[in-house]
């Protein structure tokens, strides 16, 4: 299927890779455009050559936000009624370990799109931000939430209440992301943990990530049950068997992802 607002790569060594491409907008988040966001997600996400995914914009913009000339037409009741802008992307079903590949501005909903993912990899020039407050709304698809829970309640709060941009550097200590690298490597540093990422049992790493995404939802004593019931699940599929055989004759596990 060919795409006019995205580009997409891949399979390449188990990777599939999709980026958002209206540049002359700083990769705004428009309904057209997360329609075909979603439907090559969610094509990579079933096909069994992929085993991880990344997301990217491009050096100057992962996504400035969702579009404000679309939204601004838009009413309440449109928001609610039509299944449009961020919601359109099912980020929450993909199973597959997801890497967000961030340069340049990650603001509003890409801010919050790239906090969804699994993983965020980001170039020195790479500044995240919530500035909804400057439009008189606040974040919609996981902001006050997420950001809260990566970087703490002070920075948070400095953030969406007052447009504090958050540099790189910055994100990475405060354990928003999780490597920094130069602009030139950045994608590099992404495609070389995608590959890492894909080359695990599916079975596995489709539980892990699962029960991971958990730990935010569900008390210690729940989540430890949770872990419990994927682990035993894990321990009964063909991949054990492999993984633990493999190990033991000393050579390299030919996953079955069963
Ligand atoms: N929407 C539409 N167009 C945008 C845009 C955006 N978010 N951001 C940039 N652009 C466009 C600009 O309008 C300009 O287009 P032309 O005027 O040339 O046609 C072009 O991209 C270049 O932008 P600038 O000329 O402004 O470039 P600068 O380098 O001077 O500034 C900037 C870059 C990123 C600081 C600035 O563009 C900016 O502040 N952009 C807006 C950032 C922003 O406010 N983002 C948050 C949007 S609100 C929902 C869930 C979530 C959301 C909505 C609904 N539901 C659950 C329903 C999310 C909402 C948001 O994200």
């Amino acid at each position: 299927m060919s795409y006019e607002h995205i580009l997409v790569d891949g399979p390449a060594e188990g990777v599939g890779r999709v980026q958002f491409n209206r540049p002359k907008a700083l990769n705004a988040l428009n309904s057209p455009m997360m329609d075909e966001v979603n439907d090559a997600m969610l094509a990579f996400d079933r096909d069994p050559t992929i085993g991880a995914l990344i997301l990217t914009g491009n050096d100057k913009a992962f996504a400035a936000g969702a579009d404000i000339k679309e939204m601004d037409g838009m009413t309440a009741i449109d928001m609610l009624t039509t299944v449009s802008l961020i919601e359109r992307f099912e980020i929450e079903k993909l199973s597959k370990p997801l890497i967000a590949a961030v340069s340049g501005y990650a603001l509003g909903g890409g801010c919050e799109i790239a906090m969804a993912c699994d993983m965020i990899v980001a170039s020195e020039t790479a500044v995240f931000g919530q500035p909804e407050i400057n439009l008189g709304i606040i974040p919609g698809a996981g902001g006050t939430q997420r950001l809260t829970r990566a970087v703490g309640k002070a920075l948070a709060m400095e953030i969406m209440l007052t447009d504090r941009k958050l540099g790189a550097r910055e994100a990475l200590q405060r354990g928003l992301v999780n490597r920094l690298a130069p602009l030139d490597e950045y994608m590099d540093v992404a495609i070389d943990i995608a590959r890492k990422a894909a080359r695990r049992s599916q079975v596995a790493s489709r539980l892990t990530k699962d029960a991971v995404n958990k730990a935010y939802e569900m008390t210690l004593e729940e989540g430890l049950a949770y872990e419990r019931r994927n682990f035993l699940i894990a321990f009964g599929s063909e991949d054990k068997g492999e993984g633990m055989r493999a190990f033991i004759e000393k050579r390299r596990a030919e996953w079955v992802n069963r």
